[in-house]
């Protein structure tokens, strides 16, 4: 039977896909942004495990999105994100 390994092969490239991603968000300066940017990440990808430090100004995200996907989701949303190195 080989269906059972390929189920698990494609499980473990699924879970291989979600990668970090770190950025510098200097106009997200209030709960409501910090709202705003969850909402367009989880609408991005409703798996995206979102981490954001407020007075910092930065945004974590662990999704399958690729780095300009999630830097096209913040832009939709009227943010100016600058990603930041690992
Ligand atoms: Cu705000």
């Amino acid at each position: 039977m080989t269906l059972p390994r390929g189920k698990l092969q494609s499980e473990q490239e699924h879970l291989e896909d979600i990668t970090m991603i770190r950025m510098h968000v200097p106009d997200m300066t209030c709960g409501g942004c910090a709202a705003a940017i969850t909402r367009a990440l989880q609408s991005a990808d409703t798996q995206a495990q979102i981490q954001i430090d407020l007075p910092g100004h930065q945004v974590s995200v662990q999704s399958r999105l690729r780095a300009d996907q999630v830097l096209n989701a913040l832009k939709t949303a009227g943010f100016t994100p600058e990603l930041q190195a690992a």
